[in-house]
């Protein structure tokens, strides 16, 4: 048990300042809830502080990439251009820190460590890893499901004597890739997004590729003014159709049949057009992409036929033509990544029939041959939803702790995404088993903020002292979860959505896929029914099980 030294007592502690966090703070503290969150960096901005890496930018509309609780910050906000680069991004979240006085409640530089449910007076130790340590009633986590990034343990890491980066802990200080052999390894988002700005710059850049990604181009533009004026004009439009979506987007399915429906001519004139206009939109080209291995084939397709015409060397495009069900695995947009590969300065490795045997002082070497490199990027992705919360010793009711709960041989389960049997008073914002990562993040983001404001102000208003998921509603929910995603091609594919990037990591798809609409239909009727599966002990120790 974490032994508090400090006598320091809040109604609520929530971990991270990025999107999540902040409006957290802002709306418990709106509420009138004392509220501290804290944050291991040293500013606000949770991924979008940490992912410098060259070419980081969103994949979701800027528009729509924004809080929508209030009609001043949406009117204040300006963004430059379709997809929002990192830097803006940030500038924005500082923005929204500054207007709402955000930062006098926020503890930078320091890392919660622990985090201890104490049943004989109901609220939650929480010790940071500089010794101090607090009390709260409620314990939120606003850690983000993709923060704890993952260096894959390949022997002789440390050997490396030139520079070596992880994509999600970029520095400040600009990287000087002029004129130097650097070494890519990983063809995700990142991967994609970082290496046509580095082989701009660098002397050579060989790219590690186990997994080739299907992507499709971005096309980023600038908004001109009048877009961004009818935009102000209309975003109390924008903010409902995006709140009832299927994924947090203002795109919808484009044609509302099966890809097999059309005749193969139609099926490409409608994937040119979608290609040409860019953006996640592809995806929705049909319905039944991602649930009908033939229709989704056809999308495969196509994106492979536009492979071998961007790519001159047919041994090259034959290496970067992915074969899986595409989309099963997070789609990536670019800007001219495949051209890349057309460059005079830019090797493709494959580490899938050649993988990677060892690091050493000098480089990289394969089981094929060693690459004498002067830096190591590395897009290796993150160990995505659990990760982030099994950084903090989290534990419940009889000392039993979260990673153990979740690490029973079978998988993660939580009520909603949102709360865990045996954790009272414990919210998680995005947590495994909710939208999350298969939405338009900032929108799910806010839903989860204003369920858990909305619940902790019922609790307040009603004299209960603590609420907790039950086990069967717990079960049904998991259960749920997964018949969903089992009906997708989404758990068919191995991926860091199913925990499959992870080395030893139990498989489990850990996001609901039902929609943000009907999700937080769902939400708002178990709020409706009196927290309908939850457990509710009152002050004066009445306990309902609703
Ligand atoms: P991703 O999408 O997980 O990509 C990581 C890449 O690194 C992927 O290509 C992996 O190949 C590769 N990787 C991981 N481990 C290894 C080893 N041991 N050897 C070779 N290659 C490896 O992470 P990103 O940072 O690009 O994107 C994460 C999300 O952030 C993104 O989807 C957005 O939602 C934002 P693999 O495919 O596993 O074979």
């Amino acid at each position: 048990m974490v032994q508090t030294n400090q006598s320091l007592k809040l109604d609520a502690v929530v971990v991270g300042a990025g999107f999540s966090g902040l409006y957290m703070l802002y709306r418990l503290r709106e509420a009138g809830f004392s509220t501290r969150v804290f944050e291991a960096a040293t500013d606000v901005g949770g991924v979008w502080y940490a992912n410098r890496y060259p070419g980081a930018k969103c994949d979701s509309e800027s528009i729509i990439y924004n809080y929508t609780f209030s009609n001043e910050l949406l009117q204040e906000w300006t963004w430059t251009s379709r997809f929002p680069e990192q830097a803006e991004i940030l500038n924005y979240l500082n923005f929204v820190t500054d207007r709402l006085d955000l930062r006098r409640d926020i503890q930078f530089n320091t890392r919660i460590s622990a985090a201890h449910y104490d049943e004989e007076n109901k609220n939650w130790k929480i010790e940071a890893d500089d010794g101090t340590a607090y009390i709260a009633k409620y314990f939120i986590t606003g850690v983000g499901c993709l923060s704890a990034s993952n260096i894959p343990n390949f022997k002789g890491l440390t050997s490396f004597k030139g520079e070596a980066y992880h994509t999600g802990h970029w520095p400040h200080e600009k990287v000087d890739f002029s004129g130097k052999r650097v070494g890519l390894i990983g063809t995700g988002s990142s991967g994609i997004q970082a290496i046509p700005v580095i082989a701009e710059e660098a002397g050579h850049l060989t790219v590690f590729q186990r997994t080739p990604a299907y992507s499709t181009p971005a096309r980023n533009y600038r908004y001109d003014p009048e877009f961004i004026r009818q935009t102000k004009a209309n975003y109390e439009e924008i903010r409902q159709q995006i709140r009832w979506s299927k994924m947090g987007y203002l795109h919808k399915v484009i044609n509302n049949r099966s890809a097999l429906e059309d005749t193969p001519e139609e099926r490409q004139q409608e994937y040119e057009k979608v290609w040409e206009k860019g953006g996640l939109g592809f995806s929705q080209t049909y319905n039944d992409l991602l649930v009908n291995g033939e229709s989704n084939e056809t999308a495969s397709e196509f994106i492979r036929s536009k492979i071998d015409e961007i790519i001159k060397d047919s041994n090259i495009a034959k290496k970067l033509k992915p074969s899986y069900y595409y989309s099963a695995k997070r789609p990536v947009l670019d800007t001219n990544y495949y051209e890349t590969f057309n460059r005079n300065n830019v090797t493709l490795v494959d580490v899938k029939a050649a993988p990677i045997v060892e690091i050493t002082p000098k480089g990289l070497k394969t089981s094929e041959a060693e690459h004498e490199l002067d830096v190591i990027v590395f897009a290796t992705g993150y160990d995505a939803m659990t990760g982030p919360l099994f950084k903090i010793d989290i534990r419940g009711k009889e000392g039993v702790s979260l990673k153990d709960k979740w690490a029973d041989g079978t998988q993660t389960r939580t009520y909603l995404g949102i709360a865990n049997a045996g954790f009272p008073n414990m919210f998680m914002i995005t947590g495994p088993e909710s939208p999350s990562v298969l939405s338009n993040v900032p929108v799910s983001i806010e839903q989860h903020v204003e369920w858990i404001g909305d619940c902790i102000e019922y609790l307040r208003n009603n004299e209960i002292e603590t609420i907790e998921a039950n086990l069967d509603a717990e079960e049904a929910w998991s259960k749920h979860c997964r018949e969903l995603a089992e009906s997708t091609l989404l758990t068919k594919v191995d991926s860091w959505y199913t925990g499959a990037n992870i080395k030893d990591k139990p498989r489990g798809f850990l996001i609901y896929v039902g929609g943000v609409g009907q999700y937080r239909k769902i939400c708002d009727d178990v709020a409706a029914k009196g927290y309908e599966g939850f457990s509710l002990i009152f002050t004066n120790k009445k306990i309902t099980t609703a």
